[in-house]
């Protein structure tokens, strides 16, 4: 997958690596710089942590599919809390202001990363991001990820926890399809519950069965933004969390997302491949 497609190669790390003649700006190959990137990726995450921690702001990277909600629960996470939560949303998309202009719309600050190509944000992106944010005036920073079950569970990219996203028009087996997107969450989020009596295969105790498969025992809540049902509960889980947050800072610690290693694995350059030549039989 990613060993292959070069997608982890954002405009955010490409200044690691060099054309000419394929040496880079480190004296190295590309395939050894490819091998490199997350451990660069990993070095800027922990410089972008420590600065959320010097601002106390709690940072949450929000992952699923396209279309499952991301937005949608943000929008109705501002309507419920914008009177009494500092807030700041940083968008990831192919294309478009869109998500921004619909955070900005409610009155919270928003900066869109459009990615071109790239299937998830990194850490190098997300710091820039950080340059159109005032972190003094924040008490929780949402990051919106690229719309994507696979790479972004792969990359720190500096936050505090990891939110999964499964709308019940995708189907109860995603998690069990997907471990590697589902092991890293903190919180399971099932969405769109609303529209469930019109879909009665969706059985959300099957979906919560797959995670716990993956031996998992992040919280899971079922909610809907359009409703409203359910959204007292991940509320609540949110206030928690940023109560942790701060428990946690002011015995000088953070906390750190469920990052996973298998993913990381899957994200490394291969070795060339090389062809042995087949003997021929006459
Ligand atoms: N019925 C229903 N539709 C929803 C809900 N949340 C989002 N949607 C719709 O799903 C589509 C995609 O939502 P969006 O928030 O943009 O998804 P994102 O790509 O994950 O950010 C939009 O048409 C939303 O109106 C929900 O709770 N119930
Ligand atoms: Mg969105």
């Amino acid at each position: 997958m990613c060993d292959t497609c070069g997608c982890n190669i954002t405009d955010g790390n490409r200044h690691l690596l060099t054309p000419p003649k394929g040496r880079s700006k480190l004296g190295q190959t590309p395939e050894k710089i490819l091998n490199n990137l997350l451990l660069h990726n990993d070095q800027q995450a922990d410089l972008n942590r420590a600065r959320f921690d010097s601002h106390g702001v709690l940072t949450i990277n929000l992952m699923s599919s396209p279309g499952s909600g991301k937005t949608a629960l943000l929008e109705a996470t501002i309507r419920k809390l914008g009177g009494s939560l500092r807030m700041a949303v940083i968008e990831g998309d192919l294309e478009t202001e869109n998500d921004a202009d619909r955070i900005r719309a409610l009155g919270v600050p928003a900066h869109q990363i459009t990615t071109g190509t790239a299937c998830h944000l990194d850490a190098h992106l997300v710091e820039k991001a950080l340059d159109h944010l005032n972190l003094d005036d924040l008490d929780v920073l949402f990051i919106e990820n690229v719309g994507n079950l696979v790479c972004p569970a792969s990359f720190d990219l500096g936050h505090h926890r990891n939110v999964a996203l499964l709308s019940v028009t995708e189907g109860d087996d995603k998690p069990a399809k997907y471990p590697v997107m589902f092991r890293a969450a903190d919180l399971m989020l099932i969405s769109k519950t609303d529209i469930l009596p019109y879909l009665p295969e969706f059985s959300p105790d099957k979906a919560e069965a797959c995670l716990r498969r993956l031996a998992s025992n992040a919280p899971s809540l079922r909610l809907s933004s359009k409703s409203g049902e359910g959204l007292e509960d991940w509320i609540g889980w949110l206030q928690a969390e940023l109560t942790r947050y701060r428990e946690a800072r002011r015995q000088q610690q953070t906390l750190k997302p469920n990052v996973q290693q298998e993913g990381r694995m899957l994200h490394r350059a291969q070795p060339e491949i090389r062809f042995v030549p087949v003997k021929r039989t006459a």
